[in-house]
């Protein structure tokens, strides 16, 4: 009897460590080397933290450190002096001694045992760093904010760490919309939570300058405030005044916030380009002379400073010189992008410039332009960083290129031997859209998922070793044309910027998106004690068909880029739970149906739930033979997107096939020849995204695919529709027997005179092929 208890006992005690190992050790970013040990080490009340004698910095660290635990409900430890002779035990040890010196100035190393925890690394930064890894081992509750129940023991584990990239960035722009005060340093927590250590703040805008500067007033008390701004993505405007800006005093509290938490921040002030607001302030540093409005739309402004006039380059000179006064990083980001050179075509001071310096393209002007900043900033003991156009016309002799327009501009900078930050749109843009937009909030456009921006590989192949070393790490960019709100902001930041951070920190062949999938729940747990609404886009499920080529039927898929979880649905429009259909498999529905998806754990549905609209008819899964192509751009699920049963949404990227500039003509074969008395498409209308209704849509029939009837046609004339609309084609005949049928529609080919792209090749919209 003693014996089984004993057995009992001893098989529960591996149990405990075993739950403990896989609940705890879920550190992320993911550590370099990690070694699991067995048992724990215990906090209690009398658990001492001991630090280096004289380290102040440490010292402070440590302080909010023990105030968190405590405020989550944690024991509250004492802090002490730490000397090597000391025998150590229930005790937290952060020193400098001893360090090992390979790890660099931001690693360090962690050693849990049943005794003791020791932190050891060259500076103050890594100790940071062991810290948060630490705090990562203790349950997430230490992340409330009120005092909660959990079991505060730190399984015994070796950790040796250091990040893979110097750069770990993550930017916001406060020009389109500004965040408070409180908020920026919330950014800063969050993002130093995960070792990021660089925030990129994107300072002006045409839209709105946010950073006062003393010797030119203007800038704020005009340049901050725009009278309104475009509603969504519509040609109207909300007739609101919105402005704002930092005070010299609040980003000097700001900085100082960053530079506890081992940020850096690199301000952005953006030349010659998206600087309507500054222009709005002061005309006279203009080409034209103005006068000007601070912009109430997004997008790229043809307005520019003028390289001619050489008060623009005072001007420069003299905002830069207040910025370094307040920012004491190296790096000085002067933006460079999408500065349209229509103005300086035909501006006389610019051309004369051009000539006195032989410069003989408006882009070797840009060049001018940066280099002499640069020069500028040089002479200070700074370093310039623009994005990737500051390339074209050639590169400043130091300059860091910022790539985003893909990673070409990155490759380009590298092998002329710049240092480079990648921040490609495809992959760091995190204002793209994160789940399926139709269930999102509006966001810019684009996609870009969780498990995308986690397969980022910062370092283009192409480069050598030596080349390699330009790249200084990644970046994520917030522009926020349509974050209104924090909120918002970490809505759009939150996971995705872990998923970078991991891509930043952890070595290239330790990243592996499941096992991030695991601990991510540790970090979801977190976020949600600290309040952060982060987008939950990643549990969603993907609603597809495929086709059954063999029955020509379409069967219904559903997926997530997050596995392991059951799925559950519904086809009648109530919403799905644990209780609801488990999904298995692809299944065929007998009618037109709206399918729900959503993922379940622990009988909880995790994520927020998918919809899809799937029609079944005649026409449904039917092969359909392209005769006019559609463009790559914009394929819908590609040649069987017109009867794949999926209808297109409010979005324009899902469901809709695209035709740009040309026409549409496509033939279904129905297989069996069928009884048919009416058939119709839909098109849609979106006079901002330049798509408009075809011209003419004409419905052929045939028995044999070759000699087609005529079935009706339908004209319009172009005409201008507010925001989206959707318009039904269609045609009613006489009950008929029917094999083929042709839709046909006409595009207008370019756009019409009443649009403000007038003569621009414009699109149409098609989707779903319906026969009745
Ligand atoms: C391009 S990225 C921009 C920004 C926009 C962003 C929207 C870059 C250097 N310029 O001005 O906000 O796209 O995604």
């Amino acid at each position: 009897m003693k014996n089984i208890l004993t057995l009992f006992a001893f098989l529960f005690c591996i149990m405990v460590s075993f739950t403990v190992k896989a609940q705890n050790i879920r550190i992320t970013p993911r550590p370099m080397e990690i070694k699991e040990g067995s048992g724990v080490f215990p906090l209690k009340p009398s658990t001492r933290i001991l630090v280096d004698a004289g380290n102040k910095e440490i010292h402070q660290i440590v302080k909010l450190i023990v105030q968190k635990i405590n405020m989550a409900g944690g024991p509250l430890l004492s802090i002490g002096e730490y000397t090597p002779e000391m025998k150590i035990k229930n005790a937290i040890v952060l020193t400098l001694q001893g360090a090992d010196q390979t790890l660099g100035k931001e690693g360090y190393t962690l050693d849990v045992t049943t005794k003791s925890i020791v932190m050891k690394a060259i500076s103050s930064q890594g100790l940071y760093y062991g810290m948060l890894s630490f705090l990562q081992l203790l349950p997430p509750e230490v992340e409330s904010q009120e005092p909660v129940k959990a079991d505060y023991v730190v399984p015994v584990v070796s950790i040796r760490d250091m990040p893979r990239f110097p750069y770990r960035g993550l930017h916001l722009d406060v020009g389109r919309h500004m965040y408070p005060v409180s908020f920026i340093k919330r950014f800063i927590d969050l993002m130093s939570m995960y070792k990021m250590n660089t925030f990129h703040w994107h300072l002006t805008e045409d839209q709105g300058w946010r950073i006062q500067i003393r010797k030119y007033p203007r800038l704020t008390q005009v340049g901050s405030t725009r009278l309104a701004t475009a509603k969504g993505k519509t040609s109207e405007f909300d007739g609101v005044p919105y402005g704002g800006f930092y005070s010299q005093d609040q980003i000097r509290e700001i900085v100082a916030y960053a530079a506890d938490k081992f940020v850096t921040i690199i301000p952005e002030i953006e030349m010659p380009g998206h600087s309507v607001a500054a222009l709005t302030a002061y005309p006279h540093l203009s080409c034209t002379g103005g006068p000007f409005q601070v912009r109430q739309e997004w997008g790229v402004a043809d307005d520019i400073l003028c390289a001619g006039n050489d008060s623009a380059f005072i001007f420069v000179q003299d905002v830069l010189t207040e910025v370094m006064e307040l920012f004491p990083s190296t790096y000085i980001h002067i933006g460079g992008d999408e500065a349209p050179k229509t103005r300086w075509e035909e501006c006389p001071k610019c051309q004369k410039r051009m000539q006195d310096e032989g410069l003989k393209s408006e882009m070797e002007l840009q060049s001018y332009f940066i280099k002499r900043v640069e020069r500028f900033l040089s002479s200070k003991g700074r370093r310039l960083i623009g994005w990737d156009e500051i390339l074209e016309g050639g590169l400043a002799p130091e300059a860091t290129v910022m790539s985003w327009r893909g990673m070409q501009g990155g490759i380009d900078a590298a092998m002329q031997n710049h240092d480079v930050i990648m921040t490609p749109t495809d992959y760091c843009y995190l204002d793209y859209y994160q789940a399926d937009p139709a269930t999102e909030p509006l966001a810019i456009g684009g996609m870009l998922t969780l498990k995308t921006v986690y397969s980022f590989e910062p370092t283009p192949p192409v480069l050598t070793a030596e080349q390699a070393k330009h790249i200084l790490g990644a970046q994520g960019n917030v522009w926020t044309e349509y974050i209104k709100t924090p909120e918002m902001v970490e809505y759009m930041t939150y996971p995705r910027a872990i998923a970078l951070a991991e891509v930043n920190w952890s070595q290239k062949d330790a990243r592996n998106w499941d096992d991030f999938v695991q601990r991510m729940e540790n970090q979801y747990k977190r976020l949600s004690y600290l309040g952060v609404n982060y987008s939950k886009g990643s549990m969603q499920t993907d609603i597809t068909t495929v086709r059954d080529s063999i029955q020509h039927r379409n069967l219904v898929l559903i997926s997530s880029e997050t596995k392991g979880y059951p799925i559950h649905y519904t086809i009648d429009g109530t919403e799905p739970n644990a209780l609801s259909i488990p999904y298995s498999a692809p299944f065929e529905l007998k009618s037109s149906s709206i399918v729900k998806a959503v993922m379940v754990k622990d009988g909880e549905v995790i994520g927020q739930s998918n919809e899809r609209n799937i029609t079944v008819n005649q026409a449904s899964g039917k092969p359909v033979k392209i005769l006019k192509p559609y463009s790559f751009k914009y394929p819908g699920t590609g040649d069987q997107a017109m009867t794949d049963g999926l209808t297109g949404t409010a979005s324009l990227k899902t469901g809709w096939q695209g035709y740009e500039g040309t026409d549409m003509e496509i033939v279904v074969d129905l297989i069996t020849p069928s009884d048919l008395h009416k058939i119709s498409t839909t098109f849609i209308q979106s006079i901002g995204s330049w798509v408009i209704y075809p011209v003419e849509v004409e419905f052929l029939l045939s028995s044999d695919g070759v000699s087609f009837q005529s079935a009706g046609k339908i004209e319009t004339a172009p005409q201008p529709t507010k925001g989206k609309a959707e318009r039904e084609f269609s045609i009613e005949f006489p009950s008929t027997k029917v094999r083929y049928i042709k839709i046909s529609a006409k595009n207008n080919g370019v756009l019409p005179e009443w649009h403000e792209y007038k003569g621009e090749k414009c699109w149409i919209f098609c989707d779903e092929v319906i026969a009745e």
